[in-house]
């Protein structure tokens, strides 16, 4: 009983929120470069500038105040304006002992992203930035020797700059073929070292922010559903050059999922949670290789015309994922009752479920979600799955002895680690790995905050950079790598 002795037990991290160095050895600006800090209260915003003119100023990133740019903007770097992705947590010169601490940690598995502005600065370039490729072949050869299985995302909330700027983000076909070039490149170099990758990170929440998936700098439902197009053909591209260069590569797709809930029995409440079901995505697209007829019927609708080459439905078809990676950090209740008290989380939208807490970011702490969604998948899908992220972001502090007591995150991983061993158990779902976010403390995507810790692993840093940047092992630490040991919660404890 328990997890297969092969279980990858892991944790997961994105260039953007961890490296930092965002100009070191020739890396262009990426689209998380531009992005301010924001909290709980206010979002982040975009910084742009009128070339011609000299003037500056802020936007939305869509996520949820809206992106409005001035004609002739670009998106821009200003002076004076703190942007959290510039440092980080400056993984790029700690990796050496960040990894050595995950090995102590026990980590089988570490979860990590390229930025493609390291390897294509400007997305659309001929030939490949080496000291990129340099750096990457630091982290890889690293993980290896430490005896840790890379999963790597190709695309995490990240691109050039340039591409957006110059082309609209995902919006234009073109990106298709540089995406492509980037990737070969990275199988070429990494053939025969990294087995599991992901193609786009959660590339179902190009519905909740399109700038951050996409490059979109447009938020209409036509521009999305063209981008997702776009992307969907890049991922099954990605998956036809892998089987070229590597047949033991395996790709996965990675989505953002949760449990969905009606707050009471009526049947309308069931038909909005379906629906919502339906609005969240298309995982068939990836997984079985077509677009589902509730989609094409809510495109028909709509109005949207998604535009397409001929080639494009074969390269889909004959391009399925190999798994299905997804997100899970709580649940969402569903209700047709238009007044029902609005969630006040800011990702994980919804109304109030009463029988649950919720974190203090508003995100709802479930205990049962990962067995509810290990099952809606399998049962949907057939295909091995691997939770790639899921956590709970919370304050830390640093006492002055060095150490930082975590009883809440140990509390609720716990749970979800019980939840999963459930689906495992007793569903029998085949599950390959868990990595839960952010083994060690980095940047949130949502709010651009460093106090957002989601770590075993603290990182001395305050939300504006200041700090040593000194790591300390927290008392979840401990707790994890004795998980790792026992292969699972063993029931006395
Ligand atoms: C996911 C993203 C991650 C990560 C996580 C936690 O949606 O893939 O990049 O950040 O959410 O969110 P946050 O950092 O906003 O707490």
């Amino acid at each position: 009983m328990g997890f297969p002795i092969n279980f990858l037990w892991g944790g997961a991290i994105a260039a953007n929120q961890c490296e930092g160095a965002y100009l070191t050895d020739g890396k262009g600006l990426s689209i998380s470069d531009v992005m301010t800090k924001g909290s709980l209260r206010e979002s982040r915003k975009l910084t742009w500038i009128i070339p011609e003119t000299g003037k500056t100023g802020f936007t939305g990133t869509g996520f949820p105040s809206p992106i409005c740019l001035p004609e002739n903007a670009r998106l821009a770097v200003l002076d004076d304006v703190y942007y959290p992705s510039h440092n980080a947590i400056d993984f790029y010169h700690h990796y050496h002992s960040d990894i050595a601490l995950a090995k102590e940690l026990g980590l089988k598995c570490m979860r990590i992203s390229i930025n493609w502005a390291r390897i294509y600065p400007n997305g659309d370039d001929s030939e490949p930035n080496e000291k990129g490729l340099q750096f990457y072949d630091g982290v890889i050869d690293t993980l290896l020797e430490a005896g840790i299985e890379p999963l790597i995302t190709l695309s995490h909330y990240e691109m050039p700059l340039n591409l957006v700027n110059s082309y609209g983000g995902w919006l234009d076909y073109r990106l298709i073929d540089y995406f492509e070039r980037y990737v070969i490149t990275l199988f070429n170099r990494y053939k025969g070292k990294v087995r599991y990758w992901l193609t786009f990170n959660e590339i179902n929440a190009i519905y909740i922010s399109p700038y951050m998936t996409a490059g979109l700098l447009k938020q209409d439902e036509q521009s999305r559903a063209q981008a997702l197009h776009h992307q969907f053909v890049a991922s099954a591209r990605t998956i036809r050059a892998a089987r070229q260069i590597d047949p033991d590569m395996k790709i996965g797709q990675m989505i953002t999922r949760g449990p969905l809930y009606t707050l009471t029995s009526n049947p309308k409440d069931k038909l909005v949670l379906m629906e919502k079901r339906h609005e969240e995505g298309t995982p068939e697209v990836q997984v079985l290789g077509y677009y589902p007829p509730y989609k094409l019927k809510e495109y028909e609708r709509k109005g949207i015309k998604v535009e397409m080459l001929p080639e494009d439905m074969e390269v889909i078809k004959n391009n399925t994922v190999d798994f299905i990676g997804f997100s899970c950090y709580g649940s969402t209740v569903v209700t047709a009752d238009k007044k029902a008290i609005a969630n006040t989380g800011n990702m994980l939208l919804g109304v109030k479920n009463e029988y649950l807490l919720q974190s203090e970011w508003g995100w709802t702490i479930d205990p049962d979600c990962l067995r509810l969604t290990l099952n809606e998948l399998y049962d949907r899908y057939h295909k091995p799955l691997w939770i790639v992220e899921n956590g709970l972001g919370a304050f830390d502090k640093l006492e002055k002895d060095g150490k930082i007591h975590d009883p809440y995150r140990v509390e609720f991983l716990e749970a979800q680690i019980k939840s999963m061993q459930e689906a495992v158990e007793i569903d029998g779902v085949d599950l390959i790995g868990y990595t839960p976010w952010g083994w060690i403390d980095l940047v949130s995507a949502g709010s651009g905050e460093m106090k957002k810790r989601y770590g075993f692993v603290y990182v001395d840093c305050d939300d504006d950079g200041n700090g040593s940047y000194k790591r300390y092992k927290k008392d979840s630490f401990y707790w994890y790598q004795k998980v790792i040991e026992n292969n699972g919660i063993k029931e006395e404890e």
